[in-house]
């Protein structure tokens, strides 16, 4: 009995509470309104408690992307022999701005592992180098030709160098990059997985070589039973509290050709760039991203992360450098941007941010056939500097025949269809 009974005065304590929290007037029109204490539904207590700013227009950390073809670059009319994609950084040096790139130059267009040989390349970054380019407004570049080659065999990156980041430090440069030993796509029985590489470095006193490799794994893969066990992709390399923080991507569970892989980023950290390279014991610090965009920000660093994963489409921000948090949510994000950042290696506390890039366009004549890839450059305000209200919108409207394009398989046109055949026959 006084068990029921004091249940029973609990209850009522619960709901008097509760109620009491209620607000007994409607939110405010006007912001300026608003009461302290208001409790609020989760929805704008998020809003204003761990957004920026409620309005998405006070939000540093967001922005939407404009987008502009470059000139410079020749790619053979398009039929699939010539490709630039994966951009690094863009660094300021000598007056200008420099950006690496993989280049394949190759005989055919990618044909798929089973077709490929020494001059058939099975994927769009198979049996290719990494070339760069300079530019002195970010429109129009001058390809200055190879930096790093592919070397002899057996040497890391023999079949393919590619997907290169810079560095600089201590007044000289380093480009990491994924270094191919198969071609791209080839089952890897002992890894069980379709894209194995590990990264390697070349490293120059000048950001226009020459580039000397260090003939060496830089970033280790995990043990059989770690998540980074299968890849080690899309190495970006940052400078802080006087240290390499170097940003990778890998995954967990199976990485077969159906994608059923989970992408996230971890974080490796050295005091010298050629290594020994520790791992962050809270890796992976994402839980999405294919290529993911990390640059300095205030104090800490943020993501643009793009494809791929429960938080696609998200700009993020960690503030330790460890800890991303959801910043705000964009569209039509750069795929597999390279940001001109120019706090990538200042090591400051207060970083400026980004405002443009290069970026790849996958598929760029829109035919898998002749299937490539070319750069082109995107706008945005991430930037403390800049303050752009029209990049701070987000009713960003699409032309129709971009969604007429996504039209419906043929096999999901007939589960439809089955679907309203077997209702009309109930
Ligand atoms: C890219 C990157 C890596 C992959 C392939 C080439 O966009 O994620 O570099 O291996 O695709």
């Amino acid at each position: 009995m006084k068990k029921i009974l004091l249940i029973a005065i609990s209850t009522l304590f619960l709901a008097c509470t509760q109620k009491e929290q209620r607000p007994t007037t409607a939110f405010p029109l006007k912001l300026e309104d608003l009461e302290a204490n208001r409790k609020m539904s989760s929805a704008m207590e998020r809003a204003f408690k761990h957004y920026e700013a409620p309005r998405l227009l006070d939000n540093e950390l967001y922005s939407n992307f404009r987008y502009t073809e470059v000139d410079g670059f020749d790619y053979n009319g398009g039929d699939g022999t010539i490709t630039r994609r994966d951009p690094s950084k863009i660094i300021f040096e000598n007056g200008k701005y420099y950006i690496w790139y993989t280049y394949r130059n190759t005989a055919t267009e990618p044909r798929g592992y089973k077709a490929a040989n020494d001059t058939i390349p099975s994927m769009d970054w198979d049996l290719a180098e990494i070339w760069y380019a300079t530019s002195i407004d970010g429109f129009t570049w001058e390809e200055q030709g190879v930096a790093v080659p592919r070397p002899e065999k057996p040497k890391p990156g023999w079949r393919s160098v590619a997907t290169a980041d810079i560095l600089k430090f201590k007044d000289k440069y380093y480009l990491y990059y994924q270094a191919f030993n198969a071609p791209s796509g080839k089952y890897d029985p002992e890894r069980d997985a379709y894209d194995i590489c590990p990264v390697a470095m070349s490293k120059a006193d000048s950001p226009d070589g020459p580039w000397t490799p260090v003939d060496k794994v830089v970033v280790p893969f995990g043990d059989s039973t770690e998540w980074d066990w299968r890849v080690i992709h899309d190495p970006n390399p940052l400078v802080h509290d006087g240290k390499i923080y170097l940003y990778y991507k890998s995954g967990l569970d199976v990485r077969d050709a159906n994608r059923k892989f989970w992408d996230c980023w971890g974080l490796v950290i050295a005091d010298d760039p050629e290594g020994p390279f520790e791992k962050h014991p809270l890796s992976p610090v994402t839980n999405s991203g294919h290529e993911t965009m990390i640059f300095p920000f205030r104090e800490g660093v943020a993501a643009l992360i793009g494809t791929d994963g429960i938080e696609h489409y998200t700009i993020q921000y960690a503030k330790d450098w460890v800890n991303f948090e959801i910043m705000s949510v964009s569209q039509l994000f750069p795929t597999a941007g390279g940001v001109y950042c120019p706090d990538a290696f200042t090591d400051t506390k207060n970083a400026d941010g980004i405002t443009w890039g290069l970026s790849h366009f996958i598929n760029a004549g829109n035919d898998w056939g002749n299937m490539y890839s070319k750069l082109g450059r995107f706008d945005c305000d991430l930037s403390l500097s800049v303050n752009d209200p029209s990049l701070k919108q987000s009713n960003i409207l699409y032309p129709n025949e971009l969604y007429f394009s996504r039209g419906l398989s043929e096999e999901q046109r007939k589960r439809i269809d089955d679907r309203n055949k077997a209702l009309s026959n109930k």
